[in-house]
């Protein structure tokens, strides 16, 4: 902000000069041990508070070299005070402001796509963590594996020097850091995908074996025993920043910090304790290091992700804006509430130290928080990448069993609802929906004879979804009859009818 736009009333700016004594973490000593990719919201209230925190309690390495994929702004917005955001914590009646300031270096990975590759091989990088979201990881349903026909992944296997996707950039890095000697690291996914790590692993042994320039079996033998992929699993619900939380965050701190980060007081985090070349404290910060993550990691995808999903897409329908504004009418609370239960929870085997009851009325409570102002078109975004993670293995696991999942049905068929433009936007919500796969939705929407055909189109030609739905003749025909429903009277009804069964 230049000085003369600031009027006297305008607060300074954040800095290491005029953040409030007490409300910055610890600096981190030397060079970043950590290389981060996905400068968004979620790292920043997330694995970089768990960071500073862990920080505080035992000193060591751990700055983080952040990269953002391709937007300056959060980059330029630190890089303005000296790498420092605050993190606004909200809830109903409290709210309260705390700086990491952990960062030690923040980029744009588009700008200098080898600097990222630089960084992953440093010798002193110990552990390289992602958030790049679902979509991030170049995955093909269809196959579960790395996406090869996607152009992007073509240029990376084309050229390893200049990488553009996540798991080009990470392959890239680990085959410099093999030639260079730089030693073993740990490379940490933080997206909600089940099984992360083991997902990553085997993204970057494809991306390394493909391509005009295959890697040697040495540098495969050498990731099997030199490199860690921990699975992990993350939770704090995070919204877009606006600009009523830069007003709060400037009454609470005294400062203005534009790209200051809203965040729920809620934060979990589970992490499969097999690092190859150490790690912070993030157990004394509060995470859960454990040799079993899958629990955590599930219980998570499904009840809270999936659910969130549904509460998401009926939103938009429905004219809420905001997720604690669909989840307070009452027909979607009861879808939400008994999707969980009837749906996800049965599906999951719950950890030892979670009370299944109180998980999920700490959900429905997490999910009602007004003052956080988390959009439905933010949840509702990346449907496409989203759903396949949350819905498949919950629907396949009822029909094995003779059962039909009404209510995941009525998430697939209010998401095509979103997405595939047959319905008036009546609340201009829709077309706020991201996703990458939306021309194609509305191509197939547009051509479509029937809901039926929508369906089926989506399921067999698209390849968004595995096979092993496209195979739940079950699954089909009630998300056809449910999107024929929304189509026809709306998204209440069809939420009736299903919780009907
Ligand atoms: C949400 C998640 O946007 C979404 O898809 O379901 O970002 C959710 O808020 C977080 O995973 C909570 O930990």
């Amino acid at each position: 902000m230049a000085p003369e736009h600031a009027s006297p009333a305008d607060p300074a700016r954040l800095s290491r000069d005029t953040v409030p004594a007490g409300l910055v973490g610890p600096r981190p000593d030397g060079p970043a041990g950590i290389v981060h990719l996905g400068l968004g919201n979620f790292h920043r209230a997330h694995q970089a508070v768990y960071t500073a925190r862990a920080l505080a309690h035992e000193p060591g390495p751990w700055g983080i070299h952040a990269f953002g994929n391709r937007s300056r702004t959060v980059v330029d917005g630190m890089r303005t005070q000296d790498l420092l955001y605050s993190v606004l914590q909200v809830d109903q009646d409290d709210r309260s402001a705390w700086v990491p300031g952990v960062h030690t270096a923040v980029d744009v990975a588009a700008e200098d796509p080898a600097a990222v590759v630089t960084a992953i091989a440093a010798p002193g990088t110990r552990v390289v963590t992602l958030t790049v979201t679902e979509h991030g990881y170049s995955l093909s349903a269809r196959t579960g594996g790395l996406n090869l026909a996607d152009p992007a992944v073509q240029h990376d296997l084309a050229d390893r020097a200049a990488p553009t996707t996540a798991v080009g950039q990470v392959t890239a890095g680990l085959l410099r850091r093999w030639r260079d000697g730089a030693g073993p690291v740990s490379v940490l996914s933080c997206d909600n995908l089940s099984d992360n790590g083991h997902q990553l692993a085997g993204l970057v042994r494809t991306c390394a074996a493909e391509g005009p320039d295959p890697a040697p079996a040495e540098f495969l033998d050498w990731l099997g025993a030199e490199v860690a992929f921990p699975c992990s699993m993350v939770d704090r619900i995070v919204p877009a920043t606006t600009d009523a939380h830069r007003r709060a965050t400037a009454e609470v701190l005294g400062v203005a910090d534009p790209v200051t980060v809203p965040a729920e007081p809620f934060s979990m985090w589970a992490i499969e304790d097999t690092f190859a070349a150490g790690r912070p404290a993030w157990d004394a910060a509060g995470a859960i290091l454990t040799d079993d993550v899958a629990g955590y990691e599930l219980l998570k995808l499904r009840l809270l992700n999936g659910t969130h999903s549904l509460i998401a897409y009926l939103g938009c329908l429905t004219g809420a804006p905001i997720i604690p504004a669909s989840v307070s009418q009452e027909l979607v609370a009861e879808a939400a509430r008994r999707v969980m239960r009837e749906e996800y929870l049965p599906t999951v085997r719950v950890p030892h130290d979670v009370d299944a009851e109180d998980y999920m009325a700490q959900l429905l409570a997490r999910f009602s928080n007004h003052a956080l102002g988390h959009r439905t078109t933010q949840v509702g975004a990346d449907g496409s990448q989203k759903l396949p993670q949350r819905v498949v293995g919950p629907a396949v696991h009822h029909v094995r069993a003779g059962r039909t999942p009404h209510l995941l049905c009525l998430t697939l068929a209010a998401w095509l609802a979103c997405l595939t433009g047959r319905i008036r936007d009546d609340h201009g919500l829709l077309a706020q929906l991201v996703d990458p796969r939306a021309e194609e939705l509305r191509r197939i929407g547009a051509t479509a004879a029937g809901p039926a055909e929508v369906v089926d189109r989506v399921l067999d030609e698209t390849g968004i979804f595995p096979a092993e739905l496209a195979e739940l003749t079950a699954v089909r025909e009630r998300t056809a009859t449910l999107l024929a429903t929304i189509e026809r009277h709306g998204a209440e009804t069809a939420t009736r009818e299903a919780l009907q069964r």
